[in-house]
């Protein structure tokens, strides 16, 4: 203390601007969020799982959103089951966290526990996918997009593609979950115009890579395989396990078979300028920063839209080679 004090009163001019850098870098890069009483904010999130290139994205802008605004963030992967996002809720409301978030891997079943968290005071954020619970205030906010309209852009994609006529197959995402609900929803919604256009095949790849490529050599040994043109993949994962599948099988991927998929990962882009996939519906993961604005508001008690859609846009082969450099994810 007395050398400290000491070097103060040698080099004023130093210790000024020390105490200057210092002052500057805790605003910048440090500054804390606190909760209602001025502490650090908590913020339990149990994530679905690691599944996919979109999830991979959106776990990475969760994180560095949280540490670049000093949350205290407690992360949790469920693995995609929902048993083990329920138990992670639990022990989200034992915590006693201020807020928690969540991304529901299917869209029932969550009622009881979030009727658990409403009963400790605890609010709950849901971040990319709904569920369906018979109390709305049994969450304050959803930030997502819009599945449903995801899937009437991948439909009229497949229009302009085959001139609304041909058989398509069609990769299920997470059975039970909210982007495979709806997207299959808003596909055939635009689909019933066009009775030349029909599904011929249609069974869930879970949104991987993996099971996208085993449902796809299933489907191309069906006794009907000849009747596919199109493939419709509820997100790219599941495509481009598809396309490894097609060119195993000796079929050229993105000609002998159309490819429209869902998410816009860098993955999809790559496979549109080598000419293997046609189109990519974007859903954006990058949801960090939009969750945690809310998130916040909600952990001061502010008043918080129950609804926020995210934007998102349609991509075509002819624009993979300019867009690719410029992706985020
Ligand atoms: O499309 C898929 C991921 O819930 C929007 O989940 C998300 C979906 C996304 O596994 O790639």
């Amino acid at each position: 203390m007395k050398s400290l004090r000491s070097f103060v009163s040698r080099y004023p001019i130093y210790t000024l601007a020390t105490t200057a850098i210092f002052g500057v870098v805790a605003t910048l890069g440090f500054a804390e969020d606190t909760n209602k009483n001025g502490k650090k904010l908590v913020v339990g999130f149990s994530q679905v799982g690691a599944e996919s290139g979109w999830r991979t994205a959106n776990t990475e802008s969760i994180k560095s959103e949280a540490a670049k605004r000093g949350i205290d963030l407690r992360f949790s992967d469920a693995q995609q089951k929902e048993e083990n996002q329920i138990k992670a809720i639990r022990s989200f409301i034992a915590q006693g966290v201020d807020v928690i978030a969540f991304s529901p891997v299917v869209e029932t079943g969550f009622e009881p526990v979030l009727q658990e968290a409403k009963k400790a005071g605890i609010p709950v954020v849901l971040s990319d996918r709904a569920v369906k619970v018979s109390d709305p205030s049994l969450y304050k906010c959803f930030i997502g997009s819009d599945f449903i309209e995801e899937g009437r852009r991948a439909a009229n994609e497949v229009v302009k593609l085959t001139g609304g006529k041909g058989g398509i197959a069609e990769l299920v995402g997470t059975v039970g979950s909210a982007p495979a609900i709806d997207r299959a929803k808003g596909f055939r919604e635009v689909l019933e115009k066009y009775p030349d256009l029909k599904i011929v095949m249609s069974q869930s790849g879970d949104f991987t890579r993996a099971k996208g490529k085993e449902v796809m050599e299933a489907f191309l040994k069906a006794p009907n395989a000849k009747d596919i043109t199109v493939l419709f993949a509820h997100n790219d994962d599941m495509a481009l396990g598809a396309i490894q599948a097609m060119e195993e099988a000796g079929i050229k991927p993105g000609q002998d078979i159309k490819i429209v998929s869902i998410d816009g990962v860098r993955g999809a882009f790559e496979a549109m300028k080598d000419g293997k996939l046609n189109v990519t519906v974007e859903c954006n993961p990058l949801l960090g920063p939009q969750l945690f604005d809310l998130i916040e508001k909600v952990a001061k008690g502010e008043e918080v839209p129950h609804r926020v859609v995210t934007q998102e846009g349609v991509y075509e082969q002819s624009q993979a080679a300019t867009e690719l450099p410029k992706r985020q994810y």
